[in-house]
């Protein structure tokens, strides 16, 4: 029997994984820890990714696309609704579904049981990942496993910790065998699919889910509205924060300016390190009271507004 020189090439493969989970179990953490720079925006509050965003990673012949989803709960406004839909659609197509479960919880979220429950109806298996295990304890986690072990819907389970990277590779290796043989969906340099200037609009929004309390984050949207790039290699970027009202523009703005200052050169910050060149971002505040249920904002978020 002879062999080709082909036979002994590795295999091109390709495919796409969804990241499904409760809100705030860590998915968008886990998707910039493989991809290995931000590609989307990560912040202590629930519900901070808003629609579907693709982490690229290519090692050697395999591509893992990664689609990280917006947490799965009840949705009760139009754009929570847009927000699950956008989730569930993820999974639909994908060649793999990684369920992350935040270990440090008490006990299994309900939204984590409707995920299961969702998986069931659809006949689906996932690969079930045990998040956040650098703060819990070992004994905890043997009895989480245990318990969705059960479940009947999980093929593999790994601990990993999203935050410090352990177990991240194993999980990532057991992905890429599973891939299906075929080309490469982007170039291989590629980390995202999302045009810069939405990204840029997402920097800006994870400071103000950091630096705003409670309420207020769920009621703004982040557009990029102009993209001026100079000789030197620097640009300007223009931003508009929409708010739904007056009271809400005020806090946002904060005491002669202060707390859009602080947002912005957070913001600003961020977007020099990832483009590694001089940015000028320039931050403007508009109320639009229904922002939330105008078509427009949710094409700007790529999201299905009838969802
Ligand atoms: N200690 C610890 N914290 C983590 C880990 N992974 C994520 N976190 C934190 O958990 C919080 C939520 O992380 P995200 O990645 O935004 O969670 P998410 O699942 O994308 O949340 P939504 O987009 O809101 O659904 C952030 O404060 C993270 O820093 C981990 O492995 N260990
Ligand atoms: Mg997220």
């Amino acid at each position: 029997m002879s062999e080709t020189p082909e036979a002994n090439a590795p295999v091109s493969r390709c495919g796409f994984v969804a990241v499904l989970g409760a809100p705030n179990a860590g998915k968008s953490t886990l998707v910039n820890r493989a991809v290995g720079q931000k590609v989307s925006i990560v912040s202590p509050k629930v519900q901070t990714t808003r629609s579907r965003v693709l982490g690229i990673v290519t090692e050697g012949a395999t591509q893992l696309v990664l689609i990280d989803t917006p947490g799965i709960f009840a949705p009760r406004r139009r754009l929570d609704r847009a927000m699950v839909a956008a989730a569930w659609g993820g999974a639909s197509d994908a060649d793999a579904i990684v369920l992350i479960v935040d270990a440090a919880r008490k006990g299994i979220e309900d939204e984590t049981r409707n995920i299961i429950a969702g998986l069931k109806k659809q006949n689906r298996k996932a690969i079930l990942a045990l998040n956040k295990i650098d703060i819990v304890k070992r004994e905890k986690l043997l009895a989480l496993t245990a318990e969705l072990n059960a479940e009947g819907v999980f093929t593999d389970i790994f601990m990993i910790s999203a935050e410090t990277g352990d177990g991240v590779d194993d999980l990532l290796q057991v992905l890429a065998a599973r891939m299906p043989e075929g080309p490469h969906h982007f170039p291989d340099d590629q980390v995202t699919d999302a045009p810069m200037r939405s990204l840029a609009a997402e920097v800006t929004r994870e400071q103000l889910f950091r630096q705003l309390q409670q309420e207020l984050p769920y009621a703004l949207t982040v557009e990029t509205d102009s993209w001026e790039e100079f000789d030197d290699g620097s640009a300007k970027i223009q931003q508009t924060i929409f708010v739904e009202r007056d009271s809400q523009k005020a806090i946002v703005v904060g005491k002669g300016g202060s707390r859009v200052k602080e947002v912005r050169e957070a913001a600003q910050r961020e977007l020099q390190e990832m483009m590694d060149r001089k940015v000028h971002l320039f931050l403007f505040v508009k109320v639009r009271e229904n922002w939330a249920e105008d078509p427009e904002r949710y094409r700007a978020l790529g999201l299905d507004w009838k969802a």
